[in-house]
């Protein structure tokens, strides 16, 4: 059984240090062994950024796509070999600007697979611009005097997209973002996980102090209940956003991947698809 040296290689994050992103490589190289698959079963897609890097990071299929474009593909991987644990990741850019349209549709979709975003509220490859999570006054290069955009609220639009999975963490907390992958991998249907991770060197503003100071966890509201989407959106809402722990599971929805008819359970690579020539002509005929 493979343990979590497995799914560490020999590359070198070229990260600044104390970046957030670091832990959550660690917790996906954790989780990945708690659950108990190997390498080669697991392929983690991820779409442009520093965050994007990830995929060449842990010892499994990786595959660096363009920009806001990590779900299609990883969707793509997912409905050719369902046997595969998909991963897909990138930054808030990368999910919540460019990539939002896909963001959306996948989690209304549901295929079986999980989507974790380091969200650090910046463009932090590019040098720092400010994202879609960025706050009202947050100067960058590209807002020298201060955004005047509203931040988009990413867990709540995916509770109204028909989500079944939105959870949220920190990159401090390594042991419970270990978890909560965890649980994303183990769901069946599409999982989010927010990731507050630090950007230490172009976001002086969101910083682990910070973060600290204002995250505040499911588990610190009495009676809070997973399965009651209403509370998980009126319980985001009240925090701001800063919520961290599982915050909605619905585990009556089947997968994407269930619903469609005829979708065989084989991977496509294991089925027989060979045709006799009698076969071929046939097929073709109903395309005269
Ligand atoms: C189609 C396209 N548009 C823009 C870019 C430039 N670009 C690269 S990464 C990036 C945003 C990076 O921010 P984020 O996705 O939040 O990731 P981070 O670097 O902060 O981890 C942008 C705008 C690009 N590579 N491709
Ligand atoms: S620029 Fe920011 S997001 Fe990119 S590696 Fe450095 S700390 Fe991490």
């Amino acid at each position: 059984m493979a343990t979590v040296k497995d799914f560490r290689n020999q590359v070198k994050p070229n990260w600044c240090p104390g970046c957030g992103d670091f832990s959550v490589q660690a917790a996906i190289q954790r989780a990945a062994a708690n659950v108990g698959l190997e390498p080669e079963n697991l392929a983690i897609i991820s779409g442009i950024g520093c965050s994007g890097r990830i995929s060449g990071y842990v010892n499994a299929y990786g595959f660096h796509g363009v920009h806001g474009r990590s779900l299609p593909l990883a969707q793509g991987v997912k409905m050719a070999n369902r046997g595969l644990t998909v991963i897909a990741s990138g930054g808030d850019g990368d999910g919540f600007a460019i990539g939002m349209g896909h963001t959306v549709h996948a989690v209304r979709r549901n295929i079986d697979m999980t989507y974790i975003v380091m969200d650090n509220q910046i463009y932090g490859l590019t040098k720092g611009q400010t994202s879609p999570r960025s706050a009202v006054g947050f100067k960058t290069k590209s807002t020298p005097q201060g955004s005047v955009e509203a931040a988009l609220s990413p867990l709540e639009i995916a509770l109204a997209s028909g989500a079944t999975f939105v959870a949220q963490s920190f990159s401090s907390s390594i042991k419970q973002l270990t978890e909560l992958i965890e649980e994303a991998i183990k769901h069946k249907g599409f999982s989010l996980v927010n990731v507050f991770s630090p950007c230490v060197t172009f976001n002086k503003v969101n910083t682990y102090e910070w973060f600290k100071d204002n995250l505040k966890d499911v588990e610190a509201i009495p009676d809070y209940d997973p399965g009651n989407r209403i509370m998980a959106m009126t319980s985001l809402m009240e925090a701001g956003g800063l919520l961290t722990g599982l915050i909605y599971q619905d585990k009556s929805r089947s997968p994407y991947e269930e619903l469609v008819p005829g979708f065989r359970q084989e991977p496509l690579v294991l089925q027989d698809i060979e045709l006799t020539e009698q076969q071929f002509h046939e097929l073709a005929a109903e395309f005269y």
